[in-house]
């Protein structure tokens, strides 16, 4: 599809690109978290997707270009559903692509996923203030897991030719043991959270490890330019390699990795149309109805629970906000959705709590007979019930502490069809690069945060309308697809 003279990809010229680039090697995409899990509900099994960015992005994809999406099967009834593979093909309501689940003992998932992955290598690549916790069991699990997936690869690209294509932190070794075992097949990973500066990053007691492993990859992507530069700072204050600054890569034993920023995004067009279903109205209404919102002005948070999305931040900056301006008492609502997740982790747990209490003092602080400030849910929601969501709010606030992109902001802007509602967008997300029509905050600067919200309620319609088109502008032509499409033809010139 065409607009004006710039092109805006769709599931179609993504399909396109694929054909022509990859043809028939098998295109892999290799996470942790997989996109669909198979749950009891008493006797039943349903099936439910994660709150997760990776999800996020990586279905639409997958759904227009099909393939193999080798993830952990994590969820209670997954073995009930595949086949003598561990495959299943999804989405249950039209398979489009096959699920290859690869099983974790309790013990692997402890060490790998909530220990080095959680614990490790999550806090040490945001800033969160948050001390990484590194220990070496759980490091020696981390090494056999990734060699796990490894297996699970190599048995799904079997003699044929491949591209495979890995997501995230859960996998810092995987790409060099695919490549020592196959250098014929053509691997890039996305690091879908940031790359810290060389500073923080020499704390990891493997990181030399780590670093050889991601230069296992033929092609290594960012999210922002800026976490590409700390990547190359750090290959070069650590290992022996050579950067190419002009080229944008790392060499290494005759090897070269290119390292390129791609910024995810969502899908657009899929997002907009559900927003302008009916049934989201309907929904909206019963919102407002259960919760007893009347004809208050609202503000809508969406976050997994995580330290990272400064969600106590967002919570201060509130009370702050009701103690400055008053006349706002019992006429504004925040209703922040929060998943659970990661629970299992002491810090995750702690935060959990604090919220809670945050919440809790706030609304004892301000509450009237029939109104609270803060209406927190921690159920996890449908897609359509988070656009709901989106739709009904006159400003979503995204106070990350530190993000690699951040979906939510961009799954507002797309749902606002309206050109209503105004967003308040941390600096500190990926995100806040395109999105510069946002207001721009510091989370930690409280004043200007709660000022902000204010600016944000009070803002005339044209001004709102003004900045929401020219956000929607950037996410239509930038989205998921165009994402996927330029990745893999960056591949195609390698393979
Ligand atoms: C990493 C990086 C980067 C939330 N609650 C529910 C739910 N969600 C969905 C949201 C959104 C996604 O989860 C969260 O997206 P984020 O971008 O905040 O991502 P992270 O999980 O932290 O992921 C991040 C991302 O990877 C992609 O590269 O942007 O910087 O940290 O889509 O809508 N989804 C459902 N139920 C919920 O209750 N189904």
């Amino acid at each position: 599809m065409r607009l004006g003279l710039k092109m805006v990809w769709d599931k179609e010229s993504l399909k396109e690109v694929v054909r022509a680039k990859i043809g028939d090697r098998k295109f892999i995409v290799v996470s942790n978290r997989e996109p669909y899990l198979h749950v009891f509900q008493g006797d039943e099994i349903r099936c439910v997707t994660p709150p997760s960015g990776v999800v996020t992005a990586l279905d639409p994809v997958l759904r227009a270009c099909g393939g193999i999406w080798v993830a952990h099967g994590s969820g209670d009834a997954d073995k009930e559903v595949v086949d003598s593979n561990d495959r299943v093909q999804v989405p249950p309501e039209g398979p489009a692509y096959t699920l290859r689940r690869v099983w974790l003992t309790k013990e692997e998932e402890e060490a790998y996923y909530y220990g080095f992955s959680n614990e490790g290598l999550w806090p040490l690549c945001h800033i969160a203030f948050v001390r990484p916790i590194f220990n070496e069991a759980d490091w020696t699990v981390y090494r056999k897991v990734n060699e796990k997936f490894a297996e699970s690869v190599l048995r799904e690209i079997g003699d044929g030719a491949g591209f495979v294509f890995v997501q995230d932190y859960h996998f810092c070794l995987l790409s060099k043991i695919l490549k020592e075992k196959r250098p014929d097949i053509t691997v890039a990973q996305f690091w879908h959270i940031p790359w810290p500066n060389r500073e923080a990053f020499r704390v990891c007691p493997w990181g030399e490890e780590i670093l050889r492993g991601l230069l296992g990859n033929d092609l290594l992507c960012f999210q922002i330019r800026y976490h590409c530069q700390n990547f190359l700072d750090t290959i070069e204050r650590t290992i022996e390699a050579k950067i190419d600054y002009e080229r944008f890569s790392v060499i290494r034993e005759g090897k070269e990795t290119l390292v390129r920023p791609f910024p995810i995004s969502v899908d657009f067009e899929k997002i907009n149309q559900i927003a302008q279903d009916p049934g989201c109205d309907e929904e909206i209404k019963k919102i407002k109805r259960i919760l007893r919102l009347k004809n208050r002005l609202v503000g809508v948070g969406v976050d997994r629970i995580d330290y990272t999305k400064g969600i106590v931040e967002r919570f201060g900056a509130l009370d702050r906000f009701f103690e400055r301006y008053p006349e706002y008492l019992g006429h504004f609502t925040f209703i922040q959705l929060g998943a659970i997740s990661r629970i299992r982790i002491k810090s995750y747990k702690e935060w959990n709590d604090e919220i809670y209490h945050l919440m809790i003092d706030i609304n004892e602080k301000y509450h009237t007979r029939d109104w609270q400030p803060i209406i927190l849910q921690k159920s996890h929601f449908g897609p359509k019930d988070l656009i709901s969501y989106y739709r009904m709010a006159d400003v979503c606030i995204v106070s990350s502490l530190h993000d690699g992109m951040n979906l939510v902001a961009k799954e507002f802007v797309a749902s606002r069809f309206d050109n209503n509602g105004v967003l308040i967008l941390s600096r500190f997300t990926g995100s806040a690069r395109e999105l510069i029509d946002a207001l721009l905050i510091n989370p930690f600067a409280t004043d200007n945060f709660a000022d902000t919200i204010k600016q944000s309620l009070e803002m005339p319609a044209e001004e709102k309308a003004k900045r929401m088109e020219k956000m929607r502008e950037v996410i239509k032509e930038n989205n998921v697809y165009r994402w996927a499409g330029k990745i893999i033809g960056e591949l195609k010139k390698l393979a």
